[in-house]
């Protein structure tokens, strides 16, 4: 087929542009900076968030700055309905060119005893870290295995995906069920040359922390002071260079922190 259309002088879709990446969260923080940094490299954009003003207002930044498709698409991913309907929702040539799926919405709420622990909060961790992460890639990965090219799915884990601290006892367990669905995925979409793939940070410094803390601005601020945590570009610079590794190469799982952070508790700090 695209030989005829090199004959013929037509341009498909793969050779006009670069396909759709899917981003949740991408109103702030991680996925505001995978939004950014894939555009920049030609990609068009599916972004999504609760917050359609700030989605918004990225489109628009992004489409004035890069010649891309940016498409918003503004839901919860806690709520499987509106996951769903938000996903058909999207323009057929959106759907049929969706090539990469970042699931990166999440969030902590809340760090003490688990004695002590909101069952409220417990159900925002779970309810979006892991249900929404699944809604989300239930709506999402039926478009990826039909894309005739390149295909990946990164989950954005945590270092509370790999060890447990003091207090972080159920945000802990989210990210570590989303590490055990990344190796779930990966086994099951292995038949379709799906790519999947992890990333695991440690402290980077965004709005995670104002909402872990529930506006707190000084517990928020503390959590990052006297060190140099990771920036969202950080994560964002990884994200690129999983999906640009070669086609016969998956990079499985990348955990990455400040360079004065050793462990969840073990902070270097001034
Ligand atoms: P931010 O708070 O800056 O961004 C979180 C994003 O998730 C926002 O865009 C938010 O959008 C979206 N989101 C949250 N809840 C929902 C929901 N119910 N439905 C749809 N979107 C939602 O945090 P980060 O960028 O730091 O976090 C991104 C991911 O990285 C999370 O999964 C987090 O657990 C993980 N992580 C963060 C680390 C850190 O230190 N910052 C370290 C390791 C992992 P909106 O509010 O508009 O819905
Ligand atoms: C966020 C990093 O260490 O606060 O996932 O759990 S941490």
């Amino acid at each position: 087929m695209e030989a005829v259309s090199k004959i013929l002088g037509i341009q498909t879709f793969k050779e006009m542009k670069k396909p759709f990446v899917y981003i949740t969260g991408a109103s702030a923080g991680f996925g505001k900076a995978c939004a950014e940094i894939f555009a920049k490299e030609g990609y068009s954009l599916v972004i999504t968030g609760r917050r359609n003003e700030r989605l918004a207002e990225l489109a628009e930044s992004i489409k004035a700055d890069h010649n891309v498709e940016v498409v918003t698409s503004c839901y919860d991913v806690r709520n499987e309905s509106e996951v769903k309907e938000a996903v058909a929702a999207l323009p057929d040539d959106v759907k049929s060119n969706i090539s990469i799926l970042i699931n990166n919405a999440g969030l902590a709420v809340g760090r003490g005893p688990i004695d002590e622990g909101l069952t409220d909060d417990w159900d925002r961790m779970i309810d979006t870290n892991v249900k929404g992460l699944l809604y989300v890639s239930k709506a999402v990965i039926p478009f990826i295995k039909a894309f005739d090219g390149h295909r990946q799915i990164i989950n954005i884990g945590s270092l509370a995906g790999k060890e447990v601290y003091p207090g972080g006892n159920v945000y802990c367990a989210s990210k570590h069920a989303v590490d055990a669905l990344t190796k779930g995925m990966r086994l099951d979409l292995l038949p379709y040359n799906v790519k999947v793939s992890q990333i695991a940070p440690g402290m980077a410094e965004t709005e995670f922390s104002m909402v872990r803390f529930k506006g707190n601005q000084d517990k928020a601020d503390a959590a990052y002071e006297g060190y140099d945590p990771l920036l969202a570009e950080d994560i964002a610079e990884i994200a690129l260079f999983l999906v640009t590794r070669p086609a016969h190469v998956n990079i499985n799982d990348i955990v990455i922190t400040p360079t004065a952070q050793a462990n969840s508790v073990t902070i270097k700090k001034n």
